[in-house]
């Protein structure tokens, strides 16, 4: 080759090497550098930063704040700002609204801590905000002091559950929804999880929330599964990013900065998430069934609950719990297609203790949304409208542990096999999700 030839060559070459450049360029930018405002735009317009995370903190504070939701139901509220907020620093904080691209002026903060801490530094806390007139709020931030130049930096909350002016209400989207609190520490217990997700299905919830903090490796991809299929909602928690979280449910036993990973933040973040689209929320543990013990399904049991009691929002359920040991094998499993399937069967457990009604025993609950306004994990701290105690013949929970420390006698147990009920309906289902995980052979 020559030498003019052998450079047009390299021209030409380098030609196309910048066209493909600047094509991938032009492809990324969007992605990148979507927190930065569009140039060109006048002063104060916003959003200047949205936040896509689900914990995000207060800048000039020790505060988290989680999410923003329209909540009227107190005269002259309308945003509840749900946040984690350090107990021995609470100050004034003012609400600023974005009103269709235009920054509102500010209006004070009416801050709620929950009365249940457990002594941990850090509580749930709720900020109410009120709209200024004539604003079309979209996003919510909030200000130490009332300027407004300290906003560049702090990326502001969409204000969910708008909704649409002057409609009537919508359809539910759902009749039931489970919220999960917490997954954390590496949980990889798939045979339960598997079947107790499908045993909700069964019993007819139609969405799972779970506030994901880790979890361990086979465990992930079912959770993977289910959430491309659209039953379980995975919200990621990492709140061992913000805080040191305790593992306990009592400061003074296992110290750390939050009460359980934040569970009693996540309960509420995901009574709100529910209000617009689902009748009921039950707020139960990944190892607990609600389950009717007269009715097949949840539809049928609350029909009947609430046409009893018209004026009940919250429905207590009594826990009862199905100890590891001793167990006894059903005669459908362990199945040995299950061998490889890290975790236990929960249909082993026929044997439950009875509750010691004497001494305070915790129930969880099946809620009705938009009659909670505050909670905490076995009881409703703020309400509109009244609890009832579903008696334990109706419904209770089965409640499998990973252990129980103390075991007790046979004959302090007795026999429940209301779960086997179900076998020979949960079977298909249960195995085609561990096949698609790949844990059956
Ligand atoms: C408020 O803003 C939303 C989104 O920007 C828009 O869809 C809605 O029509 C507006 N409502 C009013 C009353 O202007
Ligand atoms: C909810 O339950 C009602 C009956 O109580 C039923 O008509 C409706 O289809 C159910 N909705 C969903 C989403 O399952
Ligand atoms: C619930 O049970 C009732 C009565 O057995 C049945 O008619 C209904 O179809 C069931 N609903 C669901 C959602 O499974
Ligand atoms: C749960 O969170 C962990 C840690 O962020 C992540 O690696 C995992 O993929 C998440 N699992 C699901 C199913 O979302
Ligand atoms: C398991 O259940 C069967 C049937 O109820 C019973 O015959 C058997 O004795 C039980 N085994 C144990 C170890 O409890
Ligand atoms: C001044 C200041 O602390 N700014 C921070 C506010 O918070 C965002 C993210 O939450 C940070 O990126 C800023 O540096």
């Amino acid at each position: 080759m020559d030498k003019p030839k052998c450079v047009r060559w390299a021209f030409f070459f380098l030609l196309i090497f910048m066209f493909f450049f600047i094509l991938w360029i032009t492809e990324r930018t969007p992605g990148t550098y979507r927190m930065i405002p569009p140039p060109h735009q006048a002063p104060y317009t916003c959003p200047f930063q949205i936040s896509e995370r689900s914990i995000t903190p207060l800048n000039n504070t020790k505060h988290l704040l989680v999410s923003a939701y329209m909540d009227q139901r107190v005269n002259g509220l309308d945003v509840r700002i749900i946040g984690i907020f350090k107990r021995d620093s609470i100050q004034k904080l003012h609400c600023v609204f974005c009103c269709a691209g235009k920054l509102s002026s500010t209006t004070p903060g009416t801050i709620l801590q929950h009365s249940d801490n457990f002594g941990f530094p850090y509580v749930t806390t709720d900020v109410m905000c009120q709209i200024p007139q004539n604003c079309n709020a979209t996003h919510v931030n909030l200000l130490t002091q009332p300027g407004k130049d300290r906003l560049v930096d702090q990326p502001c909350l969409p204000i969910r559950n708008k909704r649409s002016n002057g409609k009537e209400k919508e359809k539910l989207q759902f009749n039931f929804t489970v919220c999960i609190s917490n997954l954390f520490g590496d949980y990889n217990n798939v045979l339960q999880v598997a079947q107790t997700l499908e045993m909700y299905r069964l019993l007819g919830v139609d969405r799972v929330v779970i506030y994901n903090t880790t979890c361990g490796p086979d465990l992930d991809r079912l959770l993977q599964i289910y959430s491309e299929e659209g039953f379980v909602e995975m919200v990621p928690w990492p709140i061992d990013q913000h805080l040191n979280p305790s593992r306990g449910w009592l400061f003074s036993q296992s110290g750390g900065d939050v009460h359980y990973f934040g569970q009693l933040t996540t309960l509420n973040e995901c009574i709100y998430r529910s209000m617009d689209r689902s009748r009921y929320v039950l707020l139960n543990d990944i190892d607990e069934i609600i389950m009717p013990y007269k009715h097949n399904n949840l539809t049928s049991l609350m029909d009947v609950l609430q046409q009893q009691h018209p004026n009940k929002g919250v429905f207590l359920i009594e826990n009862h719990i199905f100890p590891k040991k001793p167990f006894n094998e059903s005669k459908w499993g362990p199945l040995p297609r299950w061998r490889g399937v890290p975790g236990f069967n929960i249909l082993d457990r026929i044997y439950k203790e009875e509750p010691d009604r004497t001494i305070y025993h915790p129930h969880k609950m099946i809620v009705q949304p938009r009659m909670v306004q505050q909670t905490s994990v076995h009881e409703v701290l703020k309400m509109i409208g009244q609890m009832f105690k579903v008696p334990p013949d109706v419904c209770r929970i089965i409640h499998s542990p990973i252990s129980t420390p103390t075991q007790r006698p046979l004959e302090q147990l007795h026999v429940d096999t209301r779960l086997r009920d179900f076998t020979e309906q949960l079977l298909p289902g249960l195995n085609k999700v561990l096949r698609e995980a790949g844990l059956l052979t």
